[in-house]
């Protein structure tokens, strides 16, 4: 059966997707990929490894996949939300993807409705579609930009002409065969997935990048990018990049925000996401003093709640050390006996790098564990 493509697409943008475009499942993907973890860029996240010949093949996720309908959400929040600026704010910084209750599970609900849609329209059953956000073994960016939502920038990023890139990805494959859409300019035909296609001499993002995290134009090194180290790294952070870290309490956008692609982006319709900007208000002392209840009912239904407490106070030490937080010392010292030996090591270094090794004093005092002692000795190295 033909399917309308532009009967789905108009469905879909009513569902709340900011951008439906349609590509045309074909093989010979993947090697950019396949380079990419060859070169160790992934640092633990062996989960990829796994799934590289499914994040190369459609058809090994969806049988007999024929299209992929990628969908982009704008996440972009209004200015008088003062989200998320990494500029001129003593506030500790988060990425602004993370200030709304978890994406995953407000665009799913989008996606189980887009699913209905294609039954409805298209007369397939649920077992001729599968739909991802984020999370599915799918490249999405790859497949964004072969169907012409975009480009991808020297940052790596998915960049959208009228989202700029503030846009979360999503994806439906199926076995509907779909006309794909045009490439992001005629220009990029056959190119659509070659970085910074529509970048020009521009090298912002490359030069902006507080710890060096992209070796070459759209390709990044998870290991050195600021927010796999506050996101996904559950362990120590590397003392070499912390200085770089800056006030980045969780994630990191500045190779996004320094894009000028971006100036024709206006706030999304948030249809499919619900704010939580209100995050941005928490000082570091709030951060810092948070407790499991706290923690647990401040983040609920948060994307943030996975990075778990530890995660975040760990951050918070980084940002405290980085920012001569000296206001903050009391509650430092106090993090220096916490019950989390990431935690401990990290708020020695803080409290060091703030040049008050005295008030470890009373923290160590009452140390009578061996192990942690010795996790002292390598953090009261030189910082
Ligand atoms: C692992 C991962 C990370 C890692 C690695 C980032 C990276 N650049 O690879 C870390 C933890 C560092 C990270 C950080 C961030 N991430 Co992330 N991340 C992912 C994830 C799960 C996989 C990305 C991946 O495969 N990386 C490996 C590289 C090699 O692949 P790639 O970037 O997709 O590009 C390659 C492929 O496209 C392939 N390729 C080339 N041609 C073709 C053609 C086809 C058809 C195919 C299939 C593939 C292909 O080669 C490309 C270049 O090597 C995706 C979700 C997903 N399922 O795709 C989200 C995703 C990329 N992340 C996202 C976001 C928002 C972020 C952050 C902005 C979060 C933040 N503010 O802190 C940062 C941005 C950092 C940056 N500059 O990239 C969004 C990006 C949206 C967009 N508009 O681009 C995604 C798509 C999640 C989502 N569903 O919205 N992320
Ligand atoms: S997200 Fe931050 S640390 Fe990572 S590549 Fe971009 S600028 Fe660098
Ligand atoms: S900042 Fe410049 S180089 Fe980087 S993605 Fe944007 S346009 Fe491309």
């Amino acid at each position: 059966m033909a399917a309308d493509r532009e009967a789905v697409r108009a469905r879909l943008l009513a569902l709340g997707f900011d951008e439906v475009r349609f590509a045309e499942v074909g093989p010979g993907f993947g090697a950019g990929l396949r380079a990419w973890l060859d070169a160790g860029y992934q640092a633990d996240m062996h989960w990829m490894d796994r799934t590289v010949e499914k994040r190369a093949d459609p058809g090994l996720v969806q049988p007999g996949a024929r299209s992929v309908i990628m969908l982009g959400v704008n996440y972009l929040p209004p200015k008088t939300a003062g989200a998320g600026s990494s500029t001129g704010t003593p506030r500790p910084l988060w990425a602004r993807y993370a200030l709304h209750a978890d994406y995953h599970d407000t665009i799913k609900e989008g996606l189980v409705q887009a699913g209905r849609v294609l039954e409805e329209l298209c007369g397939v059953t649920r077992a001729d579609y599968r739909y991802y956000v984020d999370t599915g073994p799918v490249s999405e960016r790859g497949w964004a930009a072969r169907s012409g939502l975009g480009f991808i920038g020297k940052n790596s990023m998915m960049i959208s002409r009228r989202h700029g890139n503030w846009l979360f990805l999503a994806e439906v494959l199926t076995t509907v065969a779909f006309a794909a859409d045009e490439p992001v300019t005629p220009a990029a035909a056959g190119r659509e997935t070659e970085p910074g296609l529509l970048c020009g001499k521009c090298t912002r993002c490359l030069d902006a990048c507080p710890t060096q995290a992209l070796p070459r134009p759209g390709v990044v090194d998870a290991r050195r990018c600021i927010s796999y180290q506050t996101i996904e790294n559950k362990g120590i952070i590397p003392r070499e990049l912390r200085a770089g870290i800056g006030n980045h309490l969780y994630g990191c956008d500045v190779c996004l925000e320094v894009c000028p692609w971006n100036r024709f982006a206006q706030a999304g319709r948030r249809v499919l996401l619900a704010a939580r900007y209100d995050l941005a208000d928490l000082t570091l002392r709030d951060v810092l003093e948070l407790t499991p209840e706290r923690f647990a009912e401040v983040f609920r239904k948060t994307a943030i709640k996975r990075v778990k407490l530890a995660g975040l106070l760990r951050n918070a030490c980084v940002v405290a050390g980085n920012t001569a937080a000296h206001d903050c010392l009391d509650v430092l010292a106090r993090l220096a006996a916490h019950t989390s030996p990431v935690v401990r090591a990290h708020a020695v270094w803080a409290v060091r790098r703030l040049g008050a090794d005295e008030a470890l004093a009373t923290a160590r005092a009452g140390e009578t564990d061996a192990l942690v002692l010795a996790e002292y000795a390598a953090e009261l190295a030189p910082v």
